[in-house]
């Protein structure tokens, strides 16, 4: 059977049309667009990676910008997640190729684009089995080990994560099936991945070429953290309580409206000095400054949005770096951090 040619009305025209369903939560609407498409001719690869996939990129931009409120987000990500379903369900491919496990890794709840990734790979023969969202590591190792799997495919969005993705990988490692990762945790060109040693796909599509090359999948990357034995990571670790309650003691005598913040700005001041200790030490990690300097840069942008002057943040870091003498890496990369938030 051949498909029918892409008519004129491909995802980019019926984009702004996605959009308008998610911000009104309208599912029903969402999900007529995308079978729409399908109808159309339009493959069901570019429905979730050209519709689905950069309307949720968009999402994210209005929540990051305080434009959306959280529960915006989370409505429009339900509605997305429903019409990849629908897309699904319309689409049945019988597998023809082996298991594949696609999974989040422990602690992270960014399930839909893992999500995608999974559907793209049924599309193209993959018997797929998609664990969803945080998976503590020795359950994934005990599925693994039941299910005689052709690759595990980890999904990590948030570079802070990073330490805790190595500790799964190399659980994976030890059940001996081969491991790709994807997701933007691993940074915009994959280059944590290459650090921790595993291959990494930046796509649905490229996730499905490293799958078809056996030579490949089987051939790692050697990692590269001899950094990692100047114990400055498992100092931050243990520093972390510590280092959350001096940004804010230095926090609260210094800015005086914190006197009058309620419950809930409190709670989102100690998990914003909590990003920041992980982020660094997540940086720590993979010797890298640029993995904090972006975070820096994109908490600017967040704190700008809910009127919170970038000096505050310049001032925790000047804090945290007096605090980290001794820690050189650290030290460098609040540094760097500072600069980030001067420019
Ligand atoms: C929806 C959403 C959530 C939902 C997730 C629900 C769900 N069911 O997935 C919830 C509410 C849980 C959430 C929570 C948080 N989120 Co959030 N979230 C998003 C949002 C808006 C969309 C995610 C999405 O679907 N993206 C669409 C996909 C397609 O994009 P993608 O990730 O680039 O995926 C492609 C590739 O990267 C790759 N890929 C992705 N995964 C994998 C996996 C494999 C194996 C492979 C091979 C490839 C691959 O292929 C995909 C398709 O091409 C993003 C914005 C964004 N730009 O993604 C923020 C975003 C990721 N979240 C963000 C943040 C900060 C958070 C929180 C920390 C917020 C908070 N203060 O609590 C928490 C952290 C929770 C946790 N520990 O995991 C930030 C991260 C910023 C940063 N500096 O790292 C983002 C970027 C928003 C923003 N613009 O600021 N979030």
């Amino acid at each position: 059977m051949t498909a029918p040619a892409p008519t004129a009305a491909g995802p980019v025209e019926a984009y702004p049309e996605f959009l308008d369903c998610l911000a009104a939560a309208d599912e029903y609407a969402a999900t007529d667009v995308a079978l729409r498409l399908l109808e159309e001719g339009v493959p069901a690869e570019r429905v979730l990676l050209d519709l689905i996939a950069p309307a949720q990129e968009q999402v994210g931009r209005w929540w990051q910008r305080n434009v959306w409120s959280v529960a915006q987000e989370h409505a429009a990500t339900h509605v997305s997640e429903r019409a990849v379903a629908a897309v699904a369900a319309h689409t049945r491919v019988r597998p023809h190729l082996g298991r594949v496990v696609v999974s989040c890794m422990d602690g992270e709840w960014h399930a839909l684009p893992a999500r995608l990734v999974g559907e793209v790979l049924r599309l193209r023969g993959w018997d797929v089995a998609f664990l969803g969202a945080s998976v503590p590591a020795a359950h994934l190792v005990s599925y693994l080990h039941r299910d005689d799997a052709h690759a595990v495919a980890l999904a990590c969005a948030l570079p802070m994560r990073l330490p805790h993705a190595h500790r799964m990988i190399e659980a994976c490692r030890r059940a001996d099936v081969p491991i790709l990762v994807g997701g933007r945790g691993f940074g915009p060109d994959g280059r944590w991945a290459r650090r921790l040693g595993v291959h990494w796909a930046g796509d649905a599509t490229a996730a499905a070429d490293l799958l078809a090359d056996e030579r490949r999948l089987h051939r790692p990357p050697s990692e590269d953290l001899d950094h990692l034995a100047d114990d400055e990571y498992p100092g931050l670790v243990k520093s972390r309580a510590d280092l959350i309650d001096t940004g804010l003691r230095d926090l609260t005598a210094r800015v005086p409206s914190m006197a009058d913040y309620t419950t809930a700005q409190f709670d989102s001041t100690v998990s914003d000095l909590g990003h920041i200790v992980d982020f660094l030490t997540a940086a720590v990690y993979v010797d890298d400054d640029a993995l904090f300097t972006s975070f820096i840069a994109w908490m600017v942008e967040v704190l700008d949005s809910r009127k919170v002057p970038p000096r505050t943040l310049d001032r925790v870091l000047d804090v945290y770096a007096e605090t980290l003498h001794d820690f050189p890496r650290a030290h460098r990369f609040l540094h760097a951090g500072r600069a980030a938030v001067r420019s």
